[in-house]
């Protein structure tokens, strides 16, 4: 990991350590496009022909109905099945508290407005899988769909060597009550859900995180379909002065780069000690990691940069806009205010970013790239719409209908001014 002195970086430096290396992947891009067309014109041929290539698995029919999905669910280990139930009780307690009535606002006197919010009718929710295990993303994507009401939530899964799915999102879609799981992923489950085949319904948005193939293919069927946000590679920044626990710091910098090579994690801190401890820590844990290779290539793409003081430890973060924000110190409560641009945070040395990984009731799904300075992770909100409603009593356009009536002349739209004219005449002939 190299380190910085942030006295000595130049705006051009600190906007370079900022930036995010990924490169354009031509190659991908085709390959992405050409399993796009292939889904649009064949349908499910194509998916099953790409089953066959891509997860080496010959499936004769796309989809796990709810009897296949129990048997297979049956055989979730016990402390596996109760460690998903009390993750799904706080995702399912912190999103339900997210659902809010507004009020009805009177704007002038008769004049009253307001918005109610209706769920997203068809939404589609990508679940890495194959050899990966991500019962969490399943959580964190059906848990709000669900409360928000969504009417059809489809599920799209790479199926296993063995054409089915792991125990582990069988139990989820159990416990979501989800009867259908289909067995479709990479670059072709975006393509199916965003054009829909004669198996897999089409829908209006689509969440969840994947490998290049997936996140390129959600950028490009967004002419036809929402989608959650842009994604890219996994990040979080720890913020740590003196009262910090280095190995504590260590393990939340390993956590990060185990999820894979291009994750990044990085360090800021006041302190020379700390950072000199957590690099010792980050290699003594390192060296038992089953996954240590990945998390070493990791740590070596990130860095530490030695500030003067918090604030400018927050200064830098602002800038970077990480996906996670750890804040290893003791005096985490004067940060919050300075808190700009960040996916989700995590306040004190007790507090690492697993807990919200998994299990605290935060989603896990959170903007990366630098795209915390204009995007939220995903809440109930990214799966409902707002609809603004209004309603004018007599007394209200009398109040209003003059103001309208002269900005539609300003701009030159009469018959704007006449909707207003024609029904003022009548509330007057009335009077
Ligand atoms: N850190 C990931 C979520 C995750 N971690 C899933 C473990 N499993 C992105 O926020
Ligand atoms: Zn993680």
């Amino acid at each position: 990991m190299k380190v910085y002195n942030y006295q000595d970086l130049s705006n051009q430096n600190i906007k370079s350590l900022c930036s995010r290396q990924i490169e354009d992947d031509k190659l991908i891009e085709d390959r992405v496009i050409n399993i796009i067309e292939t889904v649009k014109k064949e349908g499910d041929k194509a998916l099953l022909d790409f089953a066959k290539a891509f997860d080496k698995v010959d499936l004769t029919r796309l989809f796990l109905d709810a009897e296949e999905i129990k048997t297979i669910a049956s055989t979730i280990p016990a402390d596996a099945k109760s460690a998903i139930d009390t993750a799904h009780q706080n995702i399912l307690k912190f999103h339900q508290s997210q659902v809010k009535n507004e009020e009805k606002i009177e704007t002038m006197p008769g004049v009253v407005c307001w918005r109610e919010s209706r769920a997203i009718e068809k939404v589609g929710l990508y679940i890495p899988g194959g050899t990966a295990v991500l019962p969490s993303t399943f959580l964190m994507l059906a848990t709000p769909a669900i409360i928000a009401g969504c009417k059809e939530i489809v599920i799209c899964s790479p199926p296993q060597a063995d054409g089915k799915t792991n125990c582990y999102l069988a139990y989820c879609a159990i416990l979501l009550g989800i009867d259908k799981i289909y067995l479709v992923g990479g670059a072709q489950a975006v393509a199916a859900m965003a054009f829909g085949t004669e198996t897999v319904p089409q829908v209006y948005k689509i969440f969840g995180p994947g490998n290049r193939y997936v996140t390129i293919a959600k950028t490009m069927v967004q002419n036809k379909v929402a989608i959650d946000m842009p994604a890219g590679p996994s990040e979080v920044l720890v913020i740590a002065d003196e009262t910090a626990n280095p190995s504590f710091v260590a393990a939340d910098l390993l956590a990060q780069a185990e999820h894979g090579i291009d994750s990044q994690a990085i360090l800021v801190s006041t302190s020379n000690h700390i950072i000199a401890e957590t690099l010792k820590e980050v290699e003594n844990q390192l060296s038992i990691l089953p996954r240590r290779k990945i998390a070493a290539k990791a740590i070596k793409n990130s860095y530490t940069i030695l500030v003067d003081n918090l604030t400018q430890a927050m200064d830098f973060s602002n800038e970077y806009a990480p996906e996670h924000l750890i804040l290893a110190t003791e005096h985490f409560e004067n940060l919050i205010p300075l808190i700009i641009n960040v996916g989700s945070v995590f306040l004190g040395n007790l507090t690492p970013e697993s807990a919200g990984d998994y299990a605290s009731g935060t989603n896990h799904t959170l903007p990366t790239s630098g795209f915390a300075k204009a995007y939220s992770g995903v809440s109930l909100d990214a799966f409902i719409k707002k609809i603004t409603f209004q309603h004018l009593s007599r007394a209200g356009l009398s109040n209003i209908g003059p103001t309208v009536e002269t900005l539609a002349a300003t701009e030159g739209l009469e018959a704007h001014k006449n909707a207003i004219t024609v029904r003022l005449k009548t509330v007057e002939d009335v009077k």
